[in-house]
C-alpha cells in the first residue's frame, strides 16, 4: 500500500515538470503538445504497474522459496511462515502443498524402514507390503473384487465430492493396490459415481493421487434386493453367525444371488482378458460362486477367497438348501481364508460332508475334480505400526467431561462401545450386563455412563428395523430406573462416525465393551488397543470373536451371562493401574505385530506359494 501511494506521488510530481518543460517548448493547446503529453502518461502507467506488480510477486515468491527451503531442510510445513496467499499463485500453492504432504509421508516411512532394518526388526509396514508385494506378483496386475467399493462419490450441493467408507477390508487392500496398481472391481453404489467414470465404468483411484483403477458394477435395485438384502444379509449372515435368528431363505433370492455372481464373472472376465496368470482377491460371502466362475474360464488365474464373517459347523450350515452350489462355488479357488483355524476346520468338515472330494486335514486342502483349495487362517486386523512400548508423555486423554457434556450427564467412568446396528454385535446383552452391574454395585450408580456409538446398518431389512426398536426400548427402560437429574447410565448416538470422531472415545474411556454373540474378527478390539497409546484402558471382549483368540490381556466374558458382564465392568473399573498397564502393553504388542500389512501379505505369499490346478483334470 506505502508503495503504491509512494509511486502515485512520484507519479504527480514527475507530472508536474513534464508540464512545465511542454510550456517552454509548445503552446499547451497544440496537438502535438497534447499526443506529448498522453504518451509519457501512458509509458509513466505502464512503468508503475509493472513496478507494483513485480513487487507483489517477488514477495509472495520469496516466502514461497523461504517455505520450500525449509521444507528441504526437514522444518515442519506448518511451520509459522505459511505459503502466500495470492490469487495469482494459488494454483502452484496448491500443488506445492501436495508435494509437501507426499514429501513428508515418503521421508517418514523411509525413516520407519530405516529404523526397522537397524533394529532388525520384523515389523509389517506400509512400505515392506509395498515391496513384498512387488516381488511376489512380479509386475502382474491385481485384480480385487468386493461388493462395497473403495471410494464412493456423493454430491455436496452442485460439488461432487467422494467418501472413503470406513472398514477393514478398505484398509487391508489399499496398501497392495496403490503399490501394484492393478483393478478393483466393486459395486458402483455411491449417487454420484455414474457421473464420474469413463465409458468402460472405469476411474483411477484415489482421486487425488491416481495409483490404480476402480471398475464399477452396476447392479440393479431389484438384484441389489435379492442378492444383497436378500439371501447375503438374510440368509448367509445369520446362517454363519450362529446368533440365533433365523436364515431366511426364498429361491428367487438365490436366483439373484445366482445372477449377481454371473455379473460380476463376466466383467472380471472382460478385465483379466490380456494378462496371464492373473492374479484374483475375492472378498466374503457375497460371492461365494464367483471363484469356480472365473476359475472354469480362467483356469490359469490364481484365486484367492477371504470370507470375513465366522463359518458355522456342518450341521448349522446344512440347512442351505443350496449348501452344495455354495461348496462347489467356494471351492474354485485355489486359497481359501478365514480368520482363525477354527473356522477352517468348520469348513473343511462341511466340506467333506456336502460334496465328493479328498479332504487332507494335514496340510488343509480339498482336493476335488483334479483342482485342490488350501484353507488357512489370515486373521485381520488394523494399520497400527508405531512401537508399543513407548508411551508419548503428551497423551493425556481426551477430557470425559467435554465428551459427556454434550449429553447432560456427568460421571467420572466412562464406558464405550462404537458398533454397526447388527443383532450379532450383543448390544442389548451389553446393556442388560451394564444394568446388572449397577444393580449390584449401587455405589456406581451416578458414577458410571456407557456411551454407544451405533452406526444405521441394512435398515431396509425387516429384522435389523426391528432390533434398532428393540434397542431403543432397552435402553430406555434402563435409563429409566436409574437416571437422575445430571446423570444416566446409557447414551445411543446413532450415527455413521468418522475414525477421526470415534478415537476421542477410545482414549478417554476407562472401559471398552465388545459383546458380539458371534464375530469373524472384531476390529473394534484391536481399534481400542491401537487408539491407547497412554497404556491404559480394560477391554472387556466376547469370548465367541476371533480377536478373542488373539487378544491376552483383556478380560473375556460369555455375552449371554449377565453377572459376568456385570462383574467383568467391576473388576475393570476397580482394577490396579498397574495390571491395567501390563495388560493394554501385552495386547499393544500382539496388534502391532499383526497388523493389517502381515495379513495382506501373508494372504498374497500364500497364494504365491499355492499350485494352480484347473479344474476338471486329474492331479498327477
Ligand atoms: P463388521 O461386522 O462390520 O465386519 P467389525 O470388525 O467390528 O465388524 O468392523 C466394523 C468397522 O466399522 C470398524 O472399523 C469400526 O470402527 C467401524 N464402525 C463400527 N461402528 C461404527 C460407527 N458407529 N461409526 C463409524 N464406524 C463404525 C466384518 C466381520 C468382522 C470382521 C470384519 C473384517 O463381521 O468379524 O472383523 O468384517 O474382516
Amino acid at each position: 500500500m506505502i508503495t503504491l501511494v509512494t509511486s502515485f506521488f512520484s507519479f504527480l510530481q514527475v507530472r508536474h515538470y513534464n508540464d512545465r518543460f511542454l510550456q517552454e517548448f509548445f503552446h499547451p493547446t497544440s496537438p502535438l503538445s497534447h499526443a506529448l503529453r498522453l504518451f509519457v502518461e501512458a509509458v509513466l502507467i505502464s512503468f508503475s504497474t509493472l513496478w507494483i506488480v513485480r513487487w507483489s510477486l517477488r514477495g509472495a515468491m520469496h516466502r514461497a522459496a523461504h517455505w520450500i527451503k525449509e521444507l528441504r531442510l526437514g522444518n515442519s510445513h506448518e511451520s509459522s511462515d505459511p505459503l502466500p496467499k495470492s490469487p495469482l499463485i494459488d494454483p502452484l500453492t496448491k500443488e506445492v502443498r501436495h508435494l509437501a504432504t507426499s514429501f513428508f509421508a515418503a521421508r517418514a516411512a523411509a525413516e520407519a524402514e530405516a529404523k526397522l532394518r537397524q533394529n532388525a526388526e520384523s515389523l509389517w509396514t506400509p512400505e515392506r507390503l509395498k515391496e513384498f508385494a512387488r516381488s511376489q506378483l512380479r509386475d502382474k496386475p491385481l485384480f480385487v473384487i468386493s461388493y462395497r467399493e473403495p471410494y464412493q462419490h456423493i454430491r455436496r450441493g452442485r460439488q461432487i465430492e467422494y467418501i472413503v467408507p470406513p472398514g477393514g477390508l478398505v484398509t487391508a487392500l489399499e496398501p497392495v493396490l496403490r503399490a501394484c496398481g492393478g483393478t478393483w472391481i466393486a459395486c458402483g453404489n455411491g449417487e454420484a459415481d455414474r457421473d464420474v467414470v469413463d465409458a468402460r465404468d472405469k476411474i483411477r483411484v484415489p482421486p487425488d493421487e491416481p495409483l490404480y483403477t476402480l471398475r464399477r458394477v452396476w447392479i440393479s435395485p431389484e438384484d441389489e434386493k435379492g442378492h444383497y438384502l436378500g439371501f447375503s444379509n438374510e440368509g448367509l449372515w445369520p446362517l454363519c453367525h450362529i446368533a440365533h435368528t433365523r436364515p431366511l431363505f426364498r429361491s428367487e433370492d438365490w436366483e439373484l444371488y445366482e445372477k449377481v455372481n454371473e455379473r460380476f464373472a463376466q466383467v472380471a472376465l472382460e478385465e483379466l482378458e490380456g494378462t496371464e496368470e492373473p492374479w484374483v482377491l475375492i472378498q466374503d460371502y457375497h460371492f461365494a460362486l464367483l471363484p469356480r466362475l472365473i476359475k472354469e474360464k480362467r483356469p490359469d488365474a490364481r484365486i484367492a477367497l477371504f470370507w470375513h464373517i465366522p463359518w458355522p459347523n456342518p450341521e448349522s450350515f446344512g440347512i442351505c438348501p443350496w449348501k452344495k452350489e455354495l461348496v462347489e462355488g467356494m471351492l474354485g479357488a485355489d486359497l481359501v481364508g478365514f480368520h482363525i483355524q477354527y473356522h477352517c476346520n468348520h469348513f473343511l468338515d462341511t466340506v467333506d460332508q456336502t460334496v465328493e472330494c479328498r479332504v487332507n486335514r494335514e496340510h488343509s486342502t480339498v482336493n476335488r475334480q483334479g483342482h485342490a483349495t488350501w484353507v488357512k487362517p489370515f486373521p485381520i486386523s488394523v494399520a497400527f505400526t508405531q512401537d508399543a512400548s513407548i508411551v508419548p508423555l503428551s497423551a493425556a486423554p481426551p477430557d470425559k467431561a467435554a465428551l459427556l457434556k454434550g449429553w447432560g450427564v456427568q460421571a467420572q467412568y466412562l464406558g464405550v462401545g462404537v458398533d454397526r446396528i447388527d443383532y450379532t454385535k450383543g448390544i442389548i446383552e451389553r446393556f442388560r450386563g451394564i444394568e446388572r452391574f449397577l444393580d449390584k454395585c449401587p455405589d456406581y450408580r451416578g458414577r458410571f455412563t456407557f456411551i454407544e456409538l451405533a452406526a444405521p446398518s441394512r435398515t431396509l431389512i425387516k429384522r435389523y428395523k426391528d432390533f434398532v426398536a428393540e434397542l431403543d426400548a432397552e435402553a430406555e427402560r434402563i435409563n429409566n430406573r436409574f437416571k437422575t437429574m445430571d446423570w444416566r447410565p446409557l447414551i445411543v448416538i446413532k450415527k455413521q462416525h468418522s475414525h477421526r470422531e470415534i478415537e476421542p472415545f477410545y482414549k478417554a474411556a476407562d472401559v471398552c465393551l465388545v459383546t458380539s454373540l458371534h464375530d469373524g474378527m472384531n476390529l473394534v478390539a484391536k481399534e481400542f488397543v491401537a487408539a491407547r497409546g497412554d497404556g491404559d484402558g480394560v477391554l472387556i471382549l466376547s469370548n465367541f470373536t476371533g480377536a478373542a483368540r488373539e487378544l491376552r490381556g483383556c478380560l473375556l466374558v460369555n455375552p449371554y451371562d449377565t453377572d459376568e458382564i456385570a462383574e467383568a465392568i467391576h473388576r475393570a473399573l476397580r482394577m490396579d493401574p498397574q495390571e491395567r498397564a501390563t495388560r493394554m502393553h501385552m495386547m499393544r504388542e500382539i496388534v502391532r505385530d499383526r497388523n493389517i500389512y502381515r495379513w495382506a501379505a501373508g494372504l498374497l505369499g500364500e497364494l504365491a506359494r499355492v499350485p494352480i490346478h484347473p479344474i476338471g483334470k486329474t492331479l498327477a
